[in-house]
């Protein structure tokens, strides 16, 4: 029976892919950093798991993972902890160079020195990628050879944790891959990232609508911007494959579908029955961020080769499962306010 490490877990990610692991019959060893009220919202399922261990941790701190990883022994390493969202990585550069560069550079040392060698996937990130308009000057798809450019301090970490990984790879033979995934969302992402803040607002307005009362506009910054967006419960499996390969190495994973944030808000607003969804939107230029990525669309044809990956959940599906879902949850919770009302 296999020990897998998952540093991030009660992130999106971390959560599908913990239940991934759990239904391969994985004993899995979640690290959650400590917090004054729990959030492990996420890892409900999880946690009622008897092969699911909670254990605290910080990637900034090479003690503990040191102290972890050789008390475990563990098959895999999965990092999938960062400060990882990008506007807010203009705003507190250090702590995410910190966590998304530094963090990934401390784990890896801890493998380099151990005996028995746990292989180790990193999340890496097409925001690495960040702005080819200006390298190529037009709407280009991405895969393991493009150049990177980043934009962020975010994707500068990132990149530097990427190249981390291919040194220790080439340098000391650990079995260390950087898995570059393109945006992945779901009912589990994080309220601040734009699909998420959408469909929100949609079960928002939905329920307003209902009562017969209005809301506030929605504000958002940079409507231009094209994501390759998929769903997280199809990218966790990618990052599995990935260290069940002969060889370590590299993989792009995306859908090689591209849409803007105009287009997702069209397709969420549409599960309503509103066609006019511009007159419920605010530009609110404080949300742009300093520099952008302005096109993202990933070719991922070395994983669909190598690791016979391909995504199940189209854009479509994408929007409305995530709409459907926070109208369901919030109509759940209209009905409790009422309730106590
Ligand atoms: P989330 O923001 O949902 O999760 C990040 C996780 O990292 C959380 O569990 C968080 O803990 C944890 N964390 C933050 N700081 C530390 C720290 N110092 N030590 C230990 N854990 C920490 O991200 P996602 O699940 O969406 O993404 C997972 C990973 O994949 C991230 O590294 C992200 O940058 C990367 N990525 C994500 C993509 C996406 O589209 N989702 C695309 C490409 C890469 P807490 O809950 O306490 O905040
Ligand atoms: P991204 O995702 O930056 O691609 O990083 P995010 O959802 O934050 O932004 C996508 C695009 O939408 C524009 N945008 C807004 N973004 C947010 N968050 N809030 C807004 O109000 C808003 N209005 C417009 C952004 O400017 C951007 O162009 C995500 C994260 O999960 C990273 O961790 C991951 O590495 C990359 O995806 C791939």
């Amino acid at each position: 029976m296999k020990k897998a490490i998952v540093y991030g877990v009660t992130g999106q990610d971390g959560s599908y892919l913990s239940e991934l692991l759990l239904s391969k019959g994985y004993t899995v060893y979640g690290v959650t950093r400590r917090t004054s009220t729990p959030n492990t919202l996420r890892i409900n399922y999880s946690l009622t798991q008897k092969q699911f261990h909670l254990t605290q941790g910080d990637v900034t701190d090479s003690g503990s993972i040191y102290r972890l990883l050789n008390e475990v022994q563990p098959d895999e390493v999965y990092n999938l902890a960062a400060q990882s969202h990008v506007g807010t990585s203009f705003e507190q550069p250090s702590l995410t160079w910190n966590v998304t560069a530094q963090g990934c550079m401390n784990i890896l040392e801890v493998i380099r020195s151990m005996g028995n060698r746990p292989r180790f996937y990193q999340a890496s990130s097409s925001e690495m990628f960040g702005d080819q308009y200006s390298l190529y000057g037009g709407e280009k798809y991405q895969d393991e050879h493009t150049k990177f450019n980043p934009q962020s301090p975010y994707g500068v970490a990132k990149l530097a944790a990427h190249h981390s990984v291919r040194l220790y790879r080439d340098s000391y033979g650990i079995f260390a891959c950087g898995g570059i995934l393109f945006n992945h969302e779901s009912e589990r992402r994080g309220e601040s990232f734009v699909t998420r803040k959408i469909s929100r607002y949609v079960s928002d307005l939905h329920w307003a609508t209902q009562a017969g009362r209005s809301i506030p506009n929605l504000k958002l910054g940079n409507l231009a911007a094209k994501r390759d967006w998929g769903h997280a419960e199809d990218y966790v499996e990618a990052m599995w494959l990935m260290l069940q390969q002969e060889e370590p190495m590299d993989f792009v994973i995306a859908t090689g579908k591209t849409y803007s944030i105009e287009d997702y808000l069209k397709e969420a607003f549409q599960c309503i029955n509103i066609n006019e969804y511009t007159r419920h939107i605010e530009i609110d230029e404080k949300l742009k961020r300093p520099s952008e990525v302005p096109y993202l669309r990933g070719l991922a044809h070395k994983a669909k080769r190598r690791l016979n990956w391909k995504p199940k959940i189209d854009f479509k599906s994408l929007v409305k499962r995530m709409v459907q879902y926070d109208i369901q949850s919030c109509g759940r919770c209209n009905k409790g306010i009422k309730k106590a009302q």
